[in-house]
């Protein structure tokens, strides 16, 4: 099984970051064959000034091998060093319907929030079924907001083959039947963690970059406890039980605290005799439980500048990443050429 996902560079990353995907990243690296993304042309959609955006980057790196990610055996690349994304992007988008992009859920609720948008953010599903495709990648793990971007990019495997390759059959994609031929595309299958599908931030929506409500990995101490107490409740007294569990408090408690914890957790919210603020710091314990190894070792490496560098040396050089290009560029190269 082929496995491969990436997360953006724009910005610090989060808890929704982590228990979305990259949680999933780590454990993934033992069953399969795993690649693993920085992804910074999608980054350039908000991050434009060239310092801050290396910086971000090497951030990104910092922080899969800190979360436990193994070189040895995950392949982690940057978007960028493979130019064949670009080109299969706009192949790719020959045969996209702009009706998919104009309904595109996080392209339509980042419009909402008020972001004026430019070409890069609304084909930005577009570049990123050219990540999964390229790669013919069979499972991509990823939170619940990509969804829809991987069945689109499922669709337009299915149109791309039926257009450029001969005798592929949508009805028969391996092209087992006589005179049918395979699909060039390989459709990949969204690779979901059910408990952790949509993070909340502190203010209630998802937790995103881009709306300022992360609890990011590696904030500062001082930051991290400001914005755990900051976390939206409403007036409810210390005594009297919680009107509802539907809250960003509850569902982070849940994520972070053991079962057996949480249980403890459930029952006196449901019950009245604890009130928010005592919640908030064992919020705050479970976040030092969870990330005080993978902090640490962020420290361990960020004091071995020479071994991150060297590192970031050999991902660059990218060779073990480049065999599944191989497999699929010649050909979809070739189907081109006939046409020019
Ligand atoms: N709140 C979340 N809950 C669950 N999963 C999440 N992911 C992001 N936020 C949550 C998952 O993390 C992976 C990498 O995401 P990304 O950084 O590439 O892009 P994103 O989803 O757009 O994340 P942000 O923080 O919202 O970034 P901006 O604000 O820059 O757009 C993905 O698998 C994503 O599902």
């Amino acid at each position: 099984m082929r496995i491969l996902s990436g997360v953006q560079s724009s910005g610090r990353l989060h808890i929704g970051n982590y228990y979305g995907a990259m949680r999933q990243f780590v454990q993934l690296q033992d069953q399969g064959e795993a690649y693993y993304f920085i992804a910074n042309y999608h980054a350039l959609n908000t991050v434009r000034e060239p310092k801050l955006a290396q910086e971000l980057t090497r951030e990104a790196a910092l922080t899969y091998l800190s979360l436990g990610l193994d070189p040895k055996k995950a392949v982690l690349f940057r978007q960028s060093d493979v130019k064949e994304v670009a080109e299969l992007y706009w192949i790719l988008g020959t045969v996209v319907p702009q009706s998919n992009l104009e309904r595109a859920t996080s392209y339509k609720d980042k419009v909402a929030q008020g972001i004026s948008p430019d070409f890069g953010l609304f084909a930005y599903p577009v570049l990123m079924a050219a990540d999964i495709l390229l790669y013919s990648a069979d499972a991509v793990p990823v939170g619940k907001d990509q969804i829809q971007h991987i069945e689109f990019a499922r669709d337009w495997a299915v149109k791309f083959n039926t257009q450029y390759v001969p005798g592929y059959d949508p009805a028969d994609p391996e092209g087992k039947e006589r005179g049918h031929s395979p699909g060039l595309l390989k459709l990949p299958a969204a690779h979901i963690q059910e408990s952790a599908a949509t993070v909340p931030g502190i203010d209630g929506r998802k937790m995103s970059k881009s709306y300022g409500n992360t609890l990011e990995l590696f904030g500062e101490e001082k930051d991290l406890k400001k914005r755990i107490m900051s976390i939206k409740t409403d007036s409810t007294p210390v005594e009297a039980p919680k009107p509802t569990t539907d809250a960003p408090l509850y569902d982070l408690l849940k994520l972070m605290l053991p079962a057996s914890e949480f249980a403890e957790v459930d029952a006196t919210w449901r019950a009245g005799g604890k009130g928010y603020g005592d919640y908030k710091k064992k919020l705050l314990e479970a976040f030092h439980t969870t990330f005080g190894p993978a902090r640490q070792r962020r420290s361990e490496l960020l004091a071995d500048p020479g071994e991150l560098e060297r590192f970031l040396q050999d991902a660059t050089l990218f060779t073990r990443a480049y065999t599944p290009v191989a497999q699929t560029e010649p050909a979809w190269r070739s189907l081109l050429t006939a046409r020019w």
